[in-house]
């Protein structure tokens, strides 16, 4: 078996950060490094869940000289609030980015900035909401979507709409344990009102709270976004494209989008391509333009677009420290407030254009969906207008980049999967391959690896290692958000990385056409994820918690990656985390949420901060949900 040869290693992502941290230095810039070290030790009572500030009695903390807090709330109470409010906010978050989308599908005109890419989806999701389709203009009829979708979010009765797309047995049981998810806002707003100084105290119910808002995340926000973002833009196809910070040209003008909102990248990418912009950009000494992503925008674009992506979540300093990032815009989530002090010490142009995300020190353009064509363009110009204020003296542009296919959304991974079993070819379309190639044991099993980076262990190096051991041991990996940047970096979307699969998968990679490891996109999009362990569920005639599937978040750090994490244990799909949920000071909590989610939905956590531990149990995880199906 030839190993990763020819990709690029953890060691040599180091030193690339090493020499740019050097250029930090030199121009007197602060990093997340020096930040690292000013915060460690980290907080111990934060750490382990056990701080309260949740009314001005407080802050209270769990120590053996107060066992409670002043109103007599216990570790328990106190870790089990604290987990809560993080699910809450985490939803809010990926589900208020679905809304904004909505806003701008509702704007969408025919001769409009913002049209309708994907036709037919739109027409089978009004039929799912029982949005009249017949003889109608296709923007009445996404205008009708759109109210639909917006009600999802306020809705005074009845449970998410897209829950009806779980297999039967899941939507019972959700029913039955009581955390079918309501309208997305009832369950933020239950989540903070529970968590509120004098409500629940007892920490089942905040975790069981927990499940049904990380569900009207899953089947509800992120699916929303997921959709209507595949119906504005397209749904991603399979395409070519890089990563990592080579993508960043020295004789063009580098334009770096970051974030989460499509609505805003995709009007930026298509201003960029404007022949107007391009010869302006050539009047000013550049070759051309140069747009490239960061952290989920990056996906997004790049699934779209194949624009190139620059890295994830630990890299956005870097893209600055090169000296030649021209201008960098950012629209919401993931953002580091230190990026526009950053940029202050080299040339770089600091772009915000929410309201929801306003740093000091930043321009700040807001973005509106009437207007963004125009705004896209002005970002554009400032950019080029910036390209020759560059500082020769602080330029480093490391050359490394590795080629990615990228576009795998459940359409595109059930077409190129009806490559592997040609007894079924009639049934084009369905998940048939998929079952069959694990049900014969050529495939173990499939691993969603997802979420963030994280300084609290080697950056990156969690992931690297975790889908190497699985790949060797025939296990296919999709990826999505700061992991599958990870995996761009490496080398691993690379159709050619199939060398370092074991047999089994080395053959499905090659039947199938397809990289070892599928990238479905952004966070939001771990939604797709959703639907593919439920379509395989239902082709198995199985509920989705029997599958050998399972979720790994090795490196991740934001509230969006526990409301993740908790729609997947609702749906019955076990996460394996390399960092500690922060509610380890309750013993309560640290079994509710290993073990007591098990006996709801399940699924539960399994966490290991030890790579080489955690990806043994995870193979474990999966050969013993085989023998219990038998296979
Ligand atoms: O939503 S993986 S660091 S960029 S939270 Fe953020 Fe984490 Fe990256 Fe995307 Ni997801
Ligand atoms: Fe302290 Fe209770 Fe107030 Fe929390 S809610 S700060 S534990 S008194």
């Amino acid at each position: 078996m030839k190993t990763l040869e020819n990709m690029t290693t953890i060691e040599q992502m180091e030193e690339v950060t090493a020499k740019l941290k050097e250029q930090a230095v030199k121009s007197g810039a602060e990093t997340y490094e020096d930040r690292v070290k000013q915060q460690t030790p980290h907080c111990k009572f934060g750490e382990d869940g056990v701080c309260c500030k949740n009314c001005s009695m407080g802050p209270c903390r769990v120590s053996a000289r107060g066992k409670r807090g002043i109103c007599g709330a216990d570790a328990h109470a106190i870790a089990g609030r604290n987990y809560l409010r993080m699910i809450a906010a985490g939803t809010a978050s990926h589900s208020d980015h679905a809304r904004e989308i909505l806003h701008v599908l509702r704007e969408a005109k025919k001769d409009g900035g913002y049209q309708i890419r994907d036709e037919a989806k739109l027409l089978r999701l009004a039929e799912e909401w029982n949005v009249k389709t017949e003889g109608r203009d296709i923007y009445d009829v996404a205008h009708d979507v759109a109210n639909v979708g917006l009600m999802e979010f306020g809705k005074p009765d009845g449970y998410q709409l897209f829950t009806k797309r779980a297999p039967a047995e899941r939507q019972e049981l959700w029913k039955k344990e009581g955390v079918l998810p309501r309208a997305i806002d009832r369950e933020i707003a239950t989540s903070l009102h529970m968590t509120h100084m004098g409500n629940t105290a007892d920490a089942e119910y905040l975790v069981r709270q927990g499940v049904r808002t990380g569900l009207s995340n899953g089947w509800g926000g992120s699916m929303i976004g997921t959709e209507i973002t595949d119906i504005l833009f397209g749904t991603p196809q399979e395409r070519a494209s890089e990563g990592n910070l080579g993508v960043l040209e020295k004789n063009m003008v580098n334009l770096v989008v970051h974030g989460h909102d499509p609505a805003f990248s995709e009007m930026v990418v298509t201003a960029a391509e404007l022949k107007e912009l391009q010869d302006y950009a050539k009047s000013k000494g550049a070759k051309g333009l140069n747009v490239v992503g960061l952290c989920c925008t990056a996906n997004e674009v790049a699934m779209r677009h194949g624009v190139r992506m620059a890295g994830n979540f630990l890299q956005q300093e870097n893209v600055i420290l090169t000296g030649v990032c021209d201008l960098m815009c950012v629209d919401v989530q993931c953002i580091f407030p230190a990026l526009p002090k950053l940029a202050d010490c080299f040339h770089t142009k600091f772009v915000t254009s929410s309201h929801i995300a306003r740093i000091p020190g930043a321009i700040h353009i807001e973005f509106a969906p009437e207007t963004a064509m125009e705004q896209a363009k002005e970002i554009v110009k400032m950019a080029i207008d910036n390209y020759p204020n560059r500082d020769e003296g602080k330029i480093y542009i490391p050359e490394t980049k590795q080629p990615a296919n990228v576009g795998y959304p459940c359409e595109v991974i059930i077409s190129k999967l009806d490559g592997v079993t040609n007894s079924h070819v009639d049934q084009l379309g369905s998940y048939r391959p998929a079952v069959d190639a694990i049900r014969s044991g050529v495939l173990r099993g499939a691993v969603g690896i997802v979420g963030c980076n994280n300084p609290r262990v080697r950056p990156d190096y969690s992931h690297f290692a975790i889908m190497e051991e699985l790949l060797k041991n025939d296990v296919l990996i999709v990826a999505t958000g700061c992991a599958a940047q990870l995996a761009t970096k490496a080398g691993l979307l690379n159709k050619e990385a199939k060398w370092c699969c074991g047999d089994g998968l080395r053959r499905v990679c090659d039947l199938a056409d397809i990289p070892p490891i599928l990238h479905m996109g952004a966070c939001v999009d771990i939604s797709r994820i959703l639907l593919l362990v439920a379509g395989i569920a239902r082709d198995w005639n199985v509920d989705m918690n029997q599958l050998p599937i399972v979720g790994v978040a090795p490196e991740w750090m934001s509230e969006k990656a526990v409301s993740i994490a908790n729609y997947c244990i609702g749906s019955g799909i076990d996460v394996y985390l390399g960092i500690q949920p922060q509610v380890m000071g309750s013993t309560q909590m640290a079994e509710l949420i290993t073990e007591g989610t098990r006996k709801i939905t399940g699924a539960g956590y399994i966490i290991d901060t030890d790579p080489k531990s955690l990806v043994k149990k995870i193979i474990d995880g999966i050969e013993a949900k085989r023998a219990a199906l038998g296979i």
